[in-house]
């Protein structure tokens, strides 16, 4: 596909990212300006005839369509690809709640960090009550954002929508320059979400890895008056300034390459086939008939069991919630069906539950498939020697969702098959 028109602007740029994040999706073609001469280039009269707020980035179609605003031109790359449903929300409500979020991000968060972000950086003079305002402001919004994200891996359904993108993107540099250890305590969720989605290969590609930030940006500090010194203080100057902020390594934008084809296809023959152990144990009752039925003929060469755990029980409410969760987190697993199975339960009470279980994969490392899911790192998967009498005691009372080795009481399960 010949590029559909080009980006404008500084490629290391949390708004120019989301396009591009976009195209990186679906497979686009996205021409970028990598040299691209901020606060010279935007203001040439030819640029502000095209686009006279004089920002950036802008986007100039192939076919001669200009428009501005990162957002919408995220959304109008998103248009233009195939299979875009999912990015763009499937009903109207999942569209709605697009929009929701994604004006949330650019009306409510991105103006309360450029009120304490620029003047910090010295790109606009530092007023200390206003930027105190600004930061309050902006924590307020980031616990607004932690509370939606209690029970949620993306914003809105199950996978990855444009909201992600966008608001993801908004914080990009607050967590690199800002948000110290301390505050991702605080917006545990929101430092969750986060980090999943800039482990997903498309934000990676674009973004490169996010080191997360270790010291707060400290406001410029005022000139010390020197008596003896007759020069006045040195004004920094602007277009040095202009180059402070932290760098992300850039990376070269990459063509999505077709999917291999699984390496477990190549691995030798099992005398299992996983679809008759799932058959069987649909059919039948899990103890004993199941389990004996598992033991006598599980193919230790050619299966691994593994120990389930998320990692991030204590920020679990509401039981329902916990095991929709469950739910969430097989449907991004989808890609392994064929090579995994497993139970996950929902252990506990209200406000304080846990996700547990076991699953058993094809081959004896956890697959791509598997590690590929969005919250993957969200759960320990703890290899589990499936010969050890606990072990099997376990692993048989979570098939079978009870019995003394349950951790905690049980909920509610969901089965991976
Ligand atoms: N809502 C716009 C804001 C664009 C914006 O403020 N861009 C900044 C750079 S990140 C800019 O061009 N500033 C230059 C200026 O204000 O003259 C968007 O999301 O694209």
């Amino acid at each position: 596909m010949a590029p559909i028109g080009t980006l404008i602007g500084p490629t290391v740029n949390q708004r120019n990212y989301k396009a591009r994040i976009v195209a990186h999706v679906l497979g686009i073609e996205l021409n970028t300006t990598p040299s691209f001469q901020m606060g010279v280039e935007n203001k040439t009269p030819e640029f502000l005839a095209k686009y006279p707020a004089g920002k950036v980035p802008v986007f100039e179609g192939a076919d001669g369509f200009q428009l501005t605003d990162s957002s919408a031109i995220a959304n109008y790359v998103a248009s233009k690809g195939p299979n875009n449903a999912q990015l763009l929300g499937e009903t109207d409500e999942e569209r709605a709640q697009i929009l929701q979020h994604s004006f949330f991000a650019e009306g409510e968060l991105a103006p309360a960090m450029a009120g304490f972000f620029y003047p910090t950086m010295g790109f606009a003079p530092y007023i200390k009550p206003a930027v105190q305002a600004a930061e309050e402001q902006y924590f307020r919004f980031l616990g607004v954002l932690n509370t939606i994200l209690i029970d949620k891996t993306f914003l809105v359904g199950e996978r990855l929508t444009i909201a992600d993108i966008i608001v993801a993107c908004n914080l990009v540099v607050p967590f690199k320059v800002y948000l110290t250890a301390d505050d991702r305590k605080q917006y545990r969720n929101v430092t969750r979400y986060f980090k999943t989605m800039v482990s997903q290969p498309s934000f990676k590609a674009v973004i490169g890895d996010v080191a997360l930030c270790e010291k707060r940006i400290q406001p410029p500090t005022p000139a010390k008056k020197d008596k003896k010194e007759k020069k006045p203080a040195e004004q920094p100057k602007k277009a040095e300034k202009k180059e402070k902020p932290a760098k992300v390594e850039e990376e070269e934008e990459e063509a999505p390459k077709p999917k291999p084809k699984s390496k477990l296809e190549s691995l030798p023959e099992t005398s299992m086939k996983l679809d008759d152990w799932k058959r069987f144990y649909s059919n039948n009752d899990t103890k004993p008939d199941a389990m004996e039925w598992l033991w006598k003929n599980i193919d230790a060469d050619g299966y691994s069991f593994w120990k389930v755990v998320y990692k991030y029980n204590d920020e679990l409410t509401r039981l329902f919630m916990t095991n929709n969760l469950i739910g969430g987190f097989f449907a991004r697993l989808e890609r392994a069906r064929k090579y995994a199975f497993g139970n996950l339960l929902t252990l506990g009470v209200d406000n304080d539950n846990m996700i547990w279980g076991y699953f058993i994969v094809r081959g004896k490392e956890i697959p791509e498939e598997v590690t590929d899911a969005a919250d993957f790192e969200s759960f320990e998967w703890t290899a589990a020697d499936h010969t050890d009498p606990k072990t099997r005691a376990e692993i048989e009372d979570c098939f079978a969702w009870e019995g003394p080795t349950l951790p905690r009481e049980f909920y509610d399960g969901k089965t991976y098959k």
